[in-house]
């Protein structure tokens, strides 16, 4: 095991992007008809910003809410005050949307009919459609709660367990994305290059050579990135190794659309530390893990 900080150095967390997230901030300055309200920090933002580069939707950047203030503005959006949350600026009253799943399938159907861009598999592969969508629940239902488990954990016994469930539920994500690759991709009667890239579309960069994130690509990126930051420090986690899982992270972080939303590591170590030892009111995700109950 790596070696882990353990002392609570009591630092906030972040209100601005750094790096490569601050000069996409930068880049979203104007006025659109999309506002996405967000923070730096925040994983469910990051899925939707995400999606907004990769699906190429014209949106304006507030990068700097606080979601533990809830500030007003916010809570006109995101009814609990949480971000993300998107405005319509051209409706008045202003029209608005949250919910990062909820958002990711509005981009998803805005961007069919205007950029014509897609994360999910052709709508004629219901199939395909379904297995990845049976990926994006495994990491909302299992994946995203083993995170700030861990993470939360403070007693030897429980980070153990914490560390268990959550290479657990990687191993699940990865079983998922194994059994579309055989079931969707390369089965017997390829007549050529373009049908074999038909056939992954959607599936995302799991598959070696896919340039394209997909659906689970886009859900599970922020915890499997804040996993190798966050996780490593204050957990001493290991992220698996394996020549196929290397290379998924690799093409997934390296990924220009996943780049350009990426802080620099320290913001996420000093945002997550009130995390890492389960300071009292860090957030209402926080509060429902030590609860047991289900995330906001
Ligand atoms: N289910 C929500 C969760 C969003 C969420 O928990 N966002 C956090 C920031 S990472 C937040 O706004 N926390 C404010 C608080 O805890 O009061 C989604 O998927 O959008």
């Amino acid at each position: 095991m790596a070696q882990k900080t353990t002392s609570d150095a009591g630092r906030a967390y972040h209100t601005q992007c750094t790096g490569d997230a601050l000069a996409t901030v930068k880049a979203h300055e104007k006025d659109e008809d999309i506002t996405l309200f967000g923070s730096c920090f925040c994983p469910f933002v990051q899925r939707v910003w995400v999606a907004f580069e990769v699906l190429g939707i014209p949106y304006k950047d507030l990068d700097e809410v606080d979601p533990y203030k809830k500030p007003k503005e916010l809570l006109e959006v995101s009814p609990k005050g949480l971000v993300p949350g998107l405005r319509f600026n051209r409706y008045d009253p202003a029209r608005s949307l949250n919910e990062s799943t909820v958002i990711l399938d509005f981009l998803e159907d805005l961007a069919a009919t205007t950029t014509k861009r897609s994360i999910l598999p052709p709508i004629t592969n219901p199939y395909a459609r379904a297995i990845v969508r049976l990926q994006a629940d495994h990491v909302n239902r299992t994946l995203v709660p083993a995170f700030y488990r861990y993470l939360q954990a403070q007693t030897e016994e429980k980070q153990v367990e914490g560390g268990i469930d959550f290479h657990v539920a990687l191993e699940g994500l990865v079983t998922l994305l194994e059994r579309a690759e055989r079931e969707l991709v390369g089965q017997g009667g390829i007549s050529g290059q373009g049908e074999a890239e038909l056939l992954q579309k959607g599936l995302g960069v799991w598959i070696p050579g896919q340039k394209d994130l997909g659906w689970a690509d886009i859900m599970a990126g922020p915890w499997l990135f804040r996993a190798k930051v966050v996780l490593t420090h204050y957990r001493g986690f290991q992220m698996p190794h394996g020549e196929r899982f290397d290379g998924w992270l690799e093409r997934l972080f390296e990924h220009p659309s996943f780049k350009a939303t990426c802080s620099t590591e320290q913001l996420y170590l000093d945002s997550y530390e009130r995390y890492a030892f389960n300071r009292p009111n860090t957030s209402m995700v926080a509060t429902a893990i030590n609860e047991g109950r289900a995330l906001p």
